[in-house]
């Protein structure tokens, strides 16, 4: 929920600075629970942005303000906050690791220039951090690692900097390590090893920095050595390392010039030990975050076109350039309205001028294309949800803006004089269906209310009517972002329930068959006489409904025919025994009766639509289920798991292949009946340790097994 600045912790105004060169836009990414919400609190806090760190556990966090949030006791959303340090803005972008919200971590990813893996001292790593860690290395993204939470008895900073060396690859190298406390134990300081100073923290932060012990020496020693020569190994002065093997000791200045050249690079990860509760290594990290990461100058902005397509010039990072920037987020606050966090890509945003909002390329997502110009009255800086303002906000740095009519997460602001567009980044499929109801009729139309800003801010969730199944399904990610998306819908009282999703079956005859329809009301009067005999025939599957007419003799006048016809196709609509629609089949009209006076066309319709029910009675009705292909990506020792698992989902393999996509995983295809898949999401996730991903399209519809069926059809009855 939005704030006035006012109402929270919030330490003097906020930040502004006039060129990008003083910006660095940082994403803070790792596994659930590694600390990242924690740390982004700590830095806020020791550099002043708020007066005292709140906690996750209280719920008095920036980042989590979302009352979802605090009851699931991690981040449900991407978060900003800025901080200065030594006259840098830095803006902290802090995702939730959960899986579910895999969306806010993309948005993340977006509008940062770097990213911080959080990896905790306690815990280790997730598959996802790594495959993450990955994705980073092939769009050259600069990266470190803070190691978190060194106060834990458990914490193994050694083993944890092994393992990100294990699993990252190489240039992973710490910059301090940890110095413990006279009792073997705690962790009271930081050893610098470039510096080759203590940096002590038993009086607390900040440190005070001394001469190491000669305890120190052989580990400083030892790290040290390997530090350098990984640093000038990536330098471009070829003759540094020439000096630095021949025993020169190379000058502190040009060590941390090429350190911080090659981390802005992409080239090289340094690895900082902090823990949030006793602020150490905070200033270590900071001084990571300003001064060795790029600006946001120094990244490749995205391709750019016209509202027409037609390509533009390649953007910089230039604040009297055109303006172009991009909704990396927008939430619908019931006080404020919409909230749309916005990153500036290239000119200068400032409020009371006329701007041009467009969002295309997302209409399967139940986004219309949508352009439109506005006038932005207010700039604000978000501290998480709470809003500052600012007088304009340049190339490279990230801002909030209010009570925007359109603007909807993936869309481009850019000049009304000078309209242009960027492609919205990849979002993620939600493959987890979610059946709504509201409770009452007041209910349905503020859910709807709630439905149309939930569309706008969450890409990740999509809307579908289902016209076949009347129900109301929110796609999510996983039951975690269910939650979240629930709770949005319930906002101001709603009353919503959730009911088992059902899944579009098919009605099909098994054999041929004749019917009798007869509709004959002696009291009714004038138009209610009408008999049909017809036959019914199965078609192959995917033929649809042939409707022929061998009447002889006029039994049934030609006029009459049509309405037959019509009155077919409406009990076929309604189905015969489950409710479901009915295909494939030819109806042949072969007799019937009715009177050009005492007939009508609502009498025939009825007269047929009791044929084919008489029909169904005399033949064999049985329901088709839906098949989908879906497509599985998982690593190598999840494939018999998952084989093992599709059997019990009556799935039929067509092959085990290698994911062209990812290194040591599999691509396992099946065909799957689509009432086995209605939880897949959740449970692949589950048999996979998360690492387990999956599509699927329809693609026919094949006979139900009969014990299945019957059971629906007892459903049916008894629900009628
Ligand atoms: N003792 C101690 N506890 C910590 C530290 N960092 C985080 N924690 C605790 O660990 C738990 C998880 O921390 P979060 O900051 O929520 O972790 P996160 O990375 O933001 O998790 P997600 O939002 O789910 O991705 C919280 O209860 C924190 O209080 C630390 O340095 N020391
Ligand atoms: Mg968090």
């Amino acid at each position: 929920m939005a704030q006035k600045s006012h109402e929270k912790g919030v330490a003097g105004p906020p930040p502004v600075v006039d060129e990008p060169g003083r910006v660095r836009n940082v994403v803070l990414v790792g596994h659930s629970g590694a600390g990242k919400t924690t740390l982004v609190e700590a830095l806020l806090a020791a550099t002043g942005a708020i007066p005292r760190a709140g906690s996750v556990t209280d719920g008095t966090t920036v980042g989590d303000s979302d009352p979802a949030a605090v009851r699931q006791q991690r981040s449900v959303a991407l978060s900003c906050a800025p901080l200065m340090h030594q006259d840098i803005k830095v803006n902290l972008l802090d995702t939730p690791g959960y899986a579910d919200f895999v969306g806010e971590l993309r948005a993340g990813l977006r509008a940062a220039d770097a990213a911080l893996f959080v990896v905790s001292a306690v815990d280790g790593m997730d598959a996802a951090t790594v495959a993450l860690w990955e994705e980073c290395a092939s769009v050259g993204m600069p990266r470190a690692v803070a190691v978190t939470r060194l106060d834990h008895q458990r914490a193994d900073f050694d083993e944890t900097v092994a393992l990100c060396q294990r699993v990252f690859g190489d240039n992973v190298l710490p910059l301090y390590l940890p110095m413990l406390d006279d009792d073997g134990e705690t962790v009271a300081g930081l050893l610098g090893l470039i510096t080759q100073r203590v940096f002590d923290y038993t009086g607390g932060h900040p440190a005070t920095v001394r001469e190491p012990d000669a305890e120190h020496r052989p580990a400083i020693e030892e790290s040290r050595g390997e530090l350098l020569e990984g640093i000038i190994a990536e330098s471009e002065d070829e003759t540094l390392m020439e000096r630095y093997l021949d025993g020169e000791d190379i000058e502190t200045d040009v060590v941390i010039r090429d350190l911080e050249k090659a981390v802005a690079a992409g080239h090289f990860y340094p690895v900082v030990p902090v823990c949030a509760v006793t602020g150490l290594g905070l200033d270590a990290l900071l001084e990571v975050l300003t001064s060795a990461f790029p600006t946001p100058g120094e990244h490749d902005l995205p391709h750019v076109t016209g509202l027409d397509d037609a390509p533009r010039d390649a953007l910089t990072c230039d604040p009297d350039g055109p303006l172009v920037a991009e909704v990396v987020k927008t939430t619908i606050d019931a006080y404020v309205g919409r909230v749309s966090l916005v990153r500036v890509f290239s000119g200068t945003l400032k409020p009371e001028v006329a701007i041009h909002v467009a969002g295309h390329g997302m209409a399967e997502r139940g986004h219309a294309d949508h352009d439109g110009d506005e006038r932005v009255t207010h700039l604000f800086s978000p501290l998480g949800a709470t809003l500052r303002e600012v007088p304009h906000c340049v190339a490279g740095d990230i801002c909030a803006i209010t009570k925007s009519t359109t603007a909807e997460t993936g869309d481009t602001i850019s000049a009304k004089s000078d309209p242009l567009l960027i492609a919205p980044w990849d979002m993620p499929e939600p493959l987890l269906p979610v059946a709504i109801v509201a409770r009452t009729r007041t209910d349905e139309e503020a859910m709807a209310k709630n439905l149309a800003r939930l569309v706008a801010g969450d890409p990740t969730m999509r809307l579908e009517r289902n016209p076949e199944t009347h129900q109301l399904v929110l796609w999510c990610m996983g039951e975690a972002h269910a939650d979240v998306v629930l709770d949005r819908l319930r906002a101001g009282g709603v009353e919503i329930d959730t009911e088992p999703v059902r899944v579009s079956l098919r009605e099909a005859f098994a054999g041929s068959a004749k019917g009798h329809g007869r509709h004959v009301k002696q009291s009714g009067g004038h138009g209610q006489y009408a008999v049909c005999d017809i036959e019914v025939e199965p078609l192959p599957r995917g033929t649809g409904f042939e409707f022929v007419d061998k009447v002889v003799g006029g039994a049934v006048p030609h006029n009459f025919i049509p309405s037959v016809e019509k009155g077919v196709r409406a009990q076929m609509e309604h189905g015969l025994v489950a409710g479901y629609p009915v295909v494939d089949v030819r109806v042949t009209l072969f007799d019937g009766k009715a009177h050009s006076v005492d007939s009508s066309d609502a009498a025939l319709q009825t007269a047929a639509a009791m044929a084919l029910k008489d029909a169904a009675e005399k033949s064999r009705v049985s329901l088709l289920e839906p098949i989908d292909l879906v497509t599985i990506r998982i690593p190598d020792q999840f494939v018999g798991a998952v084989m093992s698992d599709l059997s019990t989902r009556r799935g039929r393999v067509l092959g085990t292949d290698t994911d062209p996509d990812g290194v040591e995983r599999s691509m396992v295809t099946a065909e799957v009946p689509a009432t086995e898949l209605v939880r897949y999401a959740v449970e692949l996730r589950a048999m996979t340790s998360g690492t387990g991903r999956f599509s699927r399209e329809f693609v026919r519809h094949d006979p139900m097994p009969s014990t299945l069926a019957d059971e629906v059809r007892k459903e049916h009855a008894t629900a009628r």
